[in-house]
This record gives C-alpha cells, sequence and structure tokens, in this order.
C-alpha cells in the first residue's frame, strides 16, 4: 500500500472535500478532553451502564467516565472481529485519531492499516502509533475508503466505527468485499434510521445536519451487505446501551447540543445503534 496519495486522487468530489476540510479543523473538547485521559482518541459514542459513583463529580470524573464507555464500545466491536493473530492484516475504515486501531493491535499484535480522507487526522494517529512504539504495526493513510488500492482478498477483516453515514453502503461493501480474504470478517457499528417510522424523522436530520452525513435506513445495510457476499452472523441493537452514555454527556461540560436529537431520535425509536457482524461468504 503507498503511503502517499494527492488530494485529487483521494477526494473526489465537493461533498467529500467538505467532509475532509470538517475533520481536518475539528478541535472538539469532547473528543480531545476525552483522548487526553489515556491516549485513546475516539471518535465515537459510548455504551454500557454509567458507575453511579460519578455523578455530581468533578468535570474531570466525568470526563474519565465518558471515554471509559467509548473505550468499552471499541472493545465490544474488538470482542466480534474474530481469532486474528499477527500475521492477519485488518484495516479501520475511517480510522479518525486512531483509538480503535491501537485498541486491536494490542489485544492481536496484527498488522493495522486505517484510512481517512482528513490529512490532520492520518498524521495525528501516526504520531499516536510514534508515540505508543508501535508504528511498524499500525499504519495510517491519507486513503479514502471507497478505493483505497488495497490489494485483493488480502485483509482478514474489515471494520468501521461510525463512519457509514458519510458515504453510498454499495459502493462500500462493494470495495470491502474485494479487499477480504473468503472467510473475513466485517463488523460494523452504525447510527441508521428506523425503517417502521416511515422516513427521517427530525431528529435524524438534525443529526445530519450538525455532522454534514447522511445516516442511512436499517434495511439498506443488508440489502447491501448481500449484494456483496458479506452474511451477517450477529446483529445487535445497541440503543438500550447507548441511552446512558448520551444521558451523561448531555449534562456534562463536553456536551455539545447534539446529545438532544440523538436521545430524541433513541427515545422515539426513529434511530437505531447497531452492531452488525458479517463473513466474507463468495470467494
Ligand atoms: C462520532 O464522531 C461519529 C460521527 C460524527 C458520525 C455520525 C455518527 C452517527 C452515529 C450518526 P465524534 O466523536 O467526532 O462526534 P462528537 O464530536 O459529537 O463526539
Ligand atoms: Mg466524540
Amino acid at each position: 500500500m503507498t503511503v502517499t496519495a494527492t488530494t485529487a486522487d483521494v477526494l473526489k468530489t465537493p461533498y467529500q472535500r467538505s467532509i475532509a476540510d470538517y475533520w481536518d479543523k475539528e478541535k472538539d473538547p469532547v473528543n480531545i478532553r476525552l483522548g487526553e485521559v489515556d491516549g485513546l482518541y475516539h471518535h465515537h459514542y459510548g455504551i454500557g451502564p454509567v458507575d453511579e459513583s460519578v455523578r455530581g463529580g468533578t468535570d474531570e470524573q466525568i470526563i474519565a467516565e465518558l471515554h471509559r464507555l467509548e473505550t468499552d464500545q471499541a472493545d465490544f466491536l474488538i470482542d466480534h472481529l474474530g481469532d486474528l493473530t499477527p500475521t492477519d492484516r485488518v484495516l479501520d475504515a475511517g480510522s479518525g485519531r486512531g483509538g480503535s486501531s491501537i485498541m486491536v493491535n494490542q489485544r492481536f499484535g496484527c498488522q493495522v492499516d486505517g484510512v481517512s480522507i482528513s490529512q490532520q487526522q492520518v498524521d495525528f494517529a501516526n504520531g499516536q502509533a510514534q508515540q505508543r512504539g508501535v508504528a511498524d504495526q499500525v499504519r495510517f493513510h491519507f486513503k479514502n475508503m471507497l478505493h483505497t488500492g488495497i490489494e485483493d482478498g488480502s485483509l482478514s477483516a474489515i471494520w468501521t466505527n461510525e463512519t457509514t453515514m458519510y458515504v453510498d453502503l454499495f459502493e462500500l461493501f462493494g470495495e470491502f468485499s474485494r479487499m477480504l480474504k473468503f472467510g473475513g470478517r466485517y463488523v460494523c457499528i452504525t447510527g441508521c434510521w428506523n425503517d417502521l417510522t416511515g422516513g427521517r424523522s427530525k431528529a435524524v436530520i438534525q443529526i445530519d445536519e450538525r455532522y454534514t452525513c447522511n445516516v442511512h435506513p436499517r434495511s439498506e445495510y443488508f440489502r447491501a451487505l448481500a449484494a456483496h457476499g458479506l452474511a451477517p452472523i450477529s446483529v445487535f441493537d445497541l440503543t438500550p446501551a447507548t441511552i446512558p452514555y448520551w444521558e451523561l454527556r448531555e449534562t456534562s461540560c463536553v456536551a455539545t447540543g447534539v446529545e438532544v436529537p440523538f436521545l430524541q431520535a433513541y427515545r422515539e425509536s426513529s434511530f437505531h445503534y447497531l452492531m452488525i457482524v458479517a463473513d466474507k461468504v463468495r470467494p
């Protein structure tokens, strides 16, 4: 895999350029202050029960608790990547500041490539890998997950941790299927709207507007996976598990305002927080 690519190779549309620009500039305390807790920088949300002892605690205690819930979310995803070994090669598609990639390497010792369309994120994440002394095993690239240049059938696993709402799922899963080995694993954590409520709710529209993304309906994930030989083996509705994270975040000093539409959407069931685990079943 080549490490350098020109901007025009990676960012093909004005939409993609606007997303890259957002992430190049993003320095939100809800991400930076949480990452500073232990040097794992995440761009996803949290799951699991809140430790009640932090309620009414200091800002630092609440930030540490939000960070713990986000790290637990990544651990849950990693639990489903399969039995990876140091010789396996895996891809973090939309790798952000690199937290999940570092955790996957810590767990399995495998070779991890992360791709992001934000050069700032790539540079930051490579700096983290260097600081941890794993830059020979965890590498971040300025690449587009829709066309990575990674060799056909070379990957044992791919994951997306809240990145699929920026792309066309049929295009994305076509590319994933191409790169995965037969029997390779794909794990996706995402927010998706509920087909049963008949369209995007106002709260989902507000989430899309906040991040300039395009949340997909639940059904589209399964159509796009099936179209590319990716067969789900497990599906988890993580909605009940993520609500406590959002409730704690809403009252914290790092709240951004997006807590309101997320809680509204989850409580009215117009939106789900889903993890899908799939295998590549087509040679
Ligand atoms: C979280 O990133 C994820 C996204 C922005 C993609 C949208 C996700 C959905 C589930 C719809 P972040 O950690 O940078 O967000 P925030 O700054 O709000 O913590
Ligand atoms: Mg965040």
